[in-house]
């Protein structure tokens, strides 16, 4: 029998390990020998693959970024062993739940780009496309974040202390990365990554950068033990953090140095392959047939000078000749129009890293700019669309002058990439310029995470293609006014949400009830995602018990989770902020028998399992404009909860598919925004406003302590400057009534369950669209041609 079989190799692995029996050892050492196992029973299937995509045209995805959340559960799945696994385990001596807790997730990433990259992975391998990834094996990943008296506090995540079973170290494709300063090795750990039943098992390929002659022994023995180290300790600082900045640029030396060692080592590593499998194409003259290069934001650009360099200097090709190859296999995708985003580097970094690089790209640029003089463009508009300008390097505009596509991540995103953020980009290369809306992989997002759903769908529907074919949930439709499916739908929602509250009891030790609502936003705190405007609207709540204890509201639990940037004094001022609320709220006899707060610490991918699938309302509150795209909004949608949001980024898509009144939109939009811009004065909103200045004013009150920060003070401030000083960029005070009356709509709304269940059910069966295979598929066919 398969699980016999399964458990006697797990075994034999712990035996063989650990010189112990299975009963005499650690439920760690449990998880490890049974992730080898699989790594074990995958091998044949993973070199088939990688065997089959050698001979054809192959995509590759350079992100500075993989977050790839734990591999255990989700390989299981994918593989097809589920149905053995929660009995492998029994015999093992362990639940299945508990040897998936025993996991790391590998914090590869900040947030959204690095989730995408690894949904994206997910969707090509199941869909049987050639697309590897490239990128980073950071020793240190993501912070790992707690609070002390409500701060956030930060601690190093070394992820991979107790081992990591999902990669293979490939030692004998060590590549070496020359910068001006020093020469590293750059070790490759290839980790598969597994199509949906389909046995096809593509690769992601992470770079470790080590020292060439690591220890110097002579040094050592005359005891100058310090400097021995200094060489290996300066090799590995390379890839030692992952900086934890989403939405400022890093700007620091090392930054640009992890990014110039990951694509030259890719780079190098491809080249070279293509040499062994092609040794008679001297001239490179089928190379582009067989590569394209997507560029993840702008971290990947130095690819493109460092392609030229392999082609120029170590295979003696001409620059027309290298310019032609170099111009057709590169896409570049842009996740932002954050201007302090946008990295530009100053020319003296791009020099102190690679001289050479940086002499071809002032080469890339003077070329381009006598072909813009050619064409009679003017010194203004050539001055915006330049490489190297006023000291610095642009990377976007190096990107978009070499790639065959750009592409933006939501309809309304890519329509402000090419009105305005990148205007005159559009206007000189108009058929480079396209929309990709992001998505996100099903397996993980609905059936590993919400199994409950996902059986009563199988069941619905007869099988369970969907999961192959989300499209295929359109066909729930016809459920829409079956109220005993709809009495099931709120049955596993109620599940779910006691699962949540069970996890967040022991993890947060606050006590949350099921029967209230479940409020959620989760993502990265930022200013312009608002949870500021969040916290408003509950201190509002806050004051309205107060002063009524009677008054009739649904009970309403508050969940935020999300890192702030260890440098970014705003985001962590309104994470203590929240913190403060949560303590009076959860503290009040009165008040928090009708609203709780709860601000769970450490959000990540493996947290994010748990809580969207409890959701009942998701916040996607965003300044309209600001967020790109969204993916959360995406899963929150698939497994059920109703959107809170503005009109931003991929929330205007869901809107679309769903229907608005199966979801709760509010706020200015763009357009609207762009008007008032320049006379906007939050100073008289609130002078004006009873309602405001009562809720504002808490952040002066005695009644929440910043413990002599000025926090909240500097918060305060921040609100109600007036249109002389700095007004809130992020109109906050704007759309708070708009906000509180959406919130009054779910009050009425979900004291009808029948009526909220086919809301539900309406945004589960139109959340196809949203599948990253389409997206993946959409960048195979229109950008990859692959
Ligand atoms: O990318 C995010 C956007 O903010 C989202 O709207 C969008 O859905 C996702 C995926 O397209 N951007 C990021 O997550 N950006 C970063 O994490 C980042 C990391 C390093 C430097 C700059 C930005």
């Amino acid at each position: 029998m398969e699980k016999d079989r399964i458990v006697e190799q797990i075994k034999d692995i712990v035996l063989y390990k650990t010189g112990k029996t299975i009963d005499e050892v650690s439920p760690q050492a449990k998880y490890e020998a049974s992730s080898i196992m699989i790594m074990d029973d995958i091998k044949e299937d993973w070199a088939k693959t990688t065997k089959k995509n050698k001979d054809r045209r192959n995509a590759y995805y350079f992100s500075a970024e993989f977050l790839i959340g734990r591999s255990f559960g989700n390989n299981i799945l994918n593989y097809g062993l589920n149905h053995e696994a929660e009995g492998v385990a029994e015999e093992l001596g362990i639940s299945l739940s508990a040897l998936e807790e025993m996991e790391e997730d590998p914090a590869l990433g900040n947030g959204g780009l690095g989730r995408l990259a690894a949904c994206f992975m997910e969707s090509a391998a199941t869909e049987n496309l050639p697309l590897q990834g490239y990128g980073v094996r950071y020793s240190q990943g993501l912070f790992k974040q707690y609070f002390n008296q409500g701060f956030q506090m930060e601690e190093g995540d070394d992820w991979t202390a107790l081992g990591d079973p999902w990669s293979l170290r490939k030692q004998a494709e060590t590549k070496i990365v020359n910068f001006k300063d020093q020469k590293v090795l750059a070790v490759p750990y290839d980790t598969p990554v597994i199509g949906y039943r389909n046995k096809n098992i593509n690769t992601l390929r992470l770079w470790q950068a080590e020292a060439i002659n690591g220890f110097d022994f002579s040094k050592f023995n005359n005891s100058l033990y310090d400097d021995s180290m200094s060489t290996k300790n300066r090799a590995e600082d390379i890839t030692r953090v992952l900086y934890p900045n989403d939405s400022q640029k890093a700007g620091k030396i090392l930054r640009l140095k992890q990014q110039y060692f990951f694509v030259s080592a890719s780079i190098q590593d491809i080249v070279s392959k293509y040499k062994q499998h092609f040794p008679l194409d001297i001239k490179f003259k089928d190379f582009s047939k067989y590569h394209i290069f997507q560029l993840n934001d702008t971290h990947p650009v130095m690819a493109i000078p460092e392609l030229m360099r392999l082609l120029l200097d170590e295979n003696f090709l001409s620059w027309e000749e290298a310019w032609k190859i170099t111009k057709k296999v590169f896409a570049f995708t842009n996740h932002t129009i954050l201007q302090e985003a946008m990295e530009k580097w100053s020319e003296d970094i791009v020099e102190t890293v690679n001289p050479r690089c940086f002499e071809i790209i002032k080469e890339i640029d003077r070329r381009f700019i006598a072909e813009l003089k050619e064409s009679k463009y003017t010194n203004e508009k050539i001055e915006e669309l330049r490489i190297v300008s006023k000291g610095t390097v642009r990377m976007a505009n190096l990107a978009i002058r070499t790639s065959i596509k750009v592409n933006g991540v939501a309809e309304l995103h890519t329509e402000i990439l090419k009105k305005d953020t990148l205007k005159d980009w559009y206007e000189l290369y108009p058929s480079k310029f396209l929309n990709k809306t992001n998505g996100i992989t099903p397996r993980r997002w609905l059936v590993y995470s919400n199994k409950e759903l996902s059986n009563y769908i199988t069941e619905l529907l007869g099988s369970d293609d969907w999961i192959l074919d989300l499209s295929k949930l359109k066909e729930l439709e016809k459920y829409l006014d079956d109220e005993t499916v709809l009495k099931r739908i709120n049955e596993i929602k109620y599940n779910n949400k006691v699962r949540l509250a069970k996890y967040i009891k022991e993890n947060e030790g606050v006590d949350i009830d099921p029967n209230s609502i479940f409020d959620i936003q989760v993502k990265r705190l930022h200013e312009y995602k608002r949870q500021l405007l969040n916290a408003l609207h509950i201190v509002y709540l806050y004051n309205k018990i107060k002063s009524n204890p009677e008054i009739d509201i649904v009970p309403r639990t508050f969940i935020f989770g999300g890192k702030a940037a260890p440098g970014y004094f705003r985001a962590k001022s309104i994470i203590k902020f929240i913190n403060e609320i949560a303590k009076l709220v959860n503290n009040d006899p009165i008040v928090s028998k009708k609203i709780k707060v709860v601000f769970v610490e450490n959000f990540r991918v493996s947290y994010g399992e748990k809580i969207y699938p409890a959701a009942d309302v998701s916040e996607q509150i965003s300044t309209a404009g600001k967020e790109a795209s969204g993916t959360g909004n995406m899963k929150f949608m698939l497994n059920g909860a109703l959107t809170l949001g503005t009109y931003d980024g991929a929330n205007i898509e869901i809107f679309k598919e769903a229907g608005e009144d199966s979801n709760f939109v509010f706020g200015a939009t763009v357009e609207e925004l762009k008007e008032i811009e320049s006379t906007y004065d939050p100073e008289q909103l609130y002078l004006n406003d009873e309602v405001i200045k009562e809720t504002v004013d808490i952040l002066k009150s005695d009644i929440i302590n910043d413990n002599g920060s000025y926090m909240f003070l500097e918060i305060y401030n921040s609100l109600i400057a007036n249109k002389n000083e700095k007004p809130d960029a992020y109109f906050v005070l704007k759309d708070f009534h708009s906000y509180v009356k959406a919130h009054e709509k779910i009050d009425k709304e979900y004291r009808d369950s029948l009526s909220w269940a086919r809301k539900s059910l309406k945004n589960i069966a139109n959340a196809g669209k949203f599948s990253s295979d389409r997206t993946i598929k959409e960048y195979a066919n229109e950008i990859w041609d692959i």
